[in-house]
């Protein structure tokens, strides 16, 4: 039997934090293994809102270098750049007429992304579906993503369903495959809200890419509460998120993190989960640095991966504008 797919994207709107590490990057590299992966940066998404071009082209080959780092091999997976096959975005406009603007108004992490911006562009509205374009372009059966993403993995099985019946069988239904700890990491500043790498306060997450010296300073920062007993508890967001953090990078459970720590105080806490973090972004960080200024090979790592990808996307298309009535192109 054929392996299943597994489908993952990161948008390179900035540096990556230890949200974006726990929840989805630090996944992806096992699953080379037992699945067939296409891992993708995700540009398209990325300018829904606002970037500056030159940082944009930045971030994207920092994104590349850094899913290498992580462990990401072209040899098992496809990893490429999504404005490199196009056929995300004609997918992505025949699934627009085939989902409603109510049930797009609806979706959470446009209404908080659209809160934050002067002007909500048309795009921040249709991410999901060309979200849902993605995945379904290349019939993927998981997608490795953080705990804020299950509703748009909601809504792409819900289109997919919808062009099924409407047409014909034609796209695999994905699921969600959300890390056990850490699915949603929240800011070390604002416990009650995500760590995002596009956050105004730079004290409320870590970057990847950040040096043990600032790790120390931002986790001591960490906001706490003043109970000064360390409880995994809702009523203490800001221990447990840090207790959260800790179980994620040491690969241990939330309840073996808290007995771990039972009888200490936040200041050992934080010091813990900051060399925990360290431990673990230091051999990565020093990968990255090297990976990062051979222009050449990372060139060649996605054109060849944007190659491959638009081959299996092409072979989806192709199906889907013969059902949806189109006069052959390929
Ligand atoms: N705080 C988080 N905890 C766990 N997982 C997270 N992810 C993001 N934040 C957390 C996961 O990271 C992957 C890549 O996310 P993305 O860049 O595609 O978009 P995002 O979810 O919008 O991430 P950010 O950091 O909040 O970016 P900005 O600030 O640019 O919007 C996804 O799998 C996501 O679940």
């Amino acid at each position: 039997m054929d392996k299943k797919i597994v489908y993952s994207g990161i948008q390179p709107s900035g540096s990556l934090t230890i949200g974006n590490y726990i929840g989805a990057l630090s996944n992806f590299a096992e699953l080379q293994e037992e699945y067939n992966c296409l891992y993708c940066i995700v540009d398209m998404h990325a300018i829904t809102v606002p970037q500056v071009p030159a940082t944009l082209r930045k971030n994207t080959l920092d994104l590349l270098a850094l899913y290498l780092a992580c462990g990401l091999d072209p040899e098992k997976s496809i990893i490429y750049i999504q404005s490199h096959v196009p056929e995300h975005v004609e997918l992505g406009w025949i699934l627009n007429t085939m989902v409603g603007v109510g049930q797009l108004n609806r979706m959470t992490q446009y209404k908080d992304k659209a809160q934050k911006q002067k002007e909500v562009l048309a795009g921040l509205l249709n991410y999901p579906v060309l979200m849902a374009a993605d995945i379904l372009l290349y019939q993927a059966s998981l997608v490795p993503v953080g705990e804020d993403q299950r509703q748009h993995i909601e809504l792409t099985r819900d289109i997919a369903q919808r062009f099924n019946s409407h047409y014909s069988e034609t796209f695999t239904l994905p699921d969600i495959m959300a890390p056990k700890v850490g699915a949603r990491v929240m800011s070390l500043q604002e416990p009650s809200k995500k760590m995002s790498k596009s956050d105004d306060n730079a004290n409320g997450f870590i970057l990847i890419l950040d040096d043990a010296d600032t790790i120390r300073r931002k986790i001591s920062r960490a906001v706490t509460d003043s109970e000064g007993v360390i409880r995994y508890s809702d009523e203490q967001p800001g221990v447990k998120n840090l207790l959260d953090i800790y179980a994620a990078f040491e690969k241990i459970t939330a309840q073996e993190a808290l007995q771990h720590f039972e009888g200490k105080n936040y200041a050992a806490l934080k010091e813990e989960v900051a060399e925990s973090i360290i431990a673990e972004l230091s051999p990565i960080q020093e990968r990255f640095h090297e990976l990062r200024q051979d222009k050449e090979a990372l060139e060649a790592i996605y054109k060849d991966g944007a190659q491959r990808a638009s081959a299996l996307a092409r072979k989806t298309l192709r199906k889907v504008y013969r059902k949806v009535g189109f006069v052959g192109r390929y």
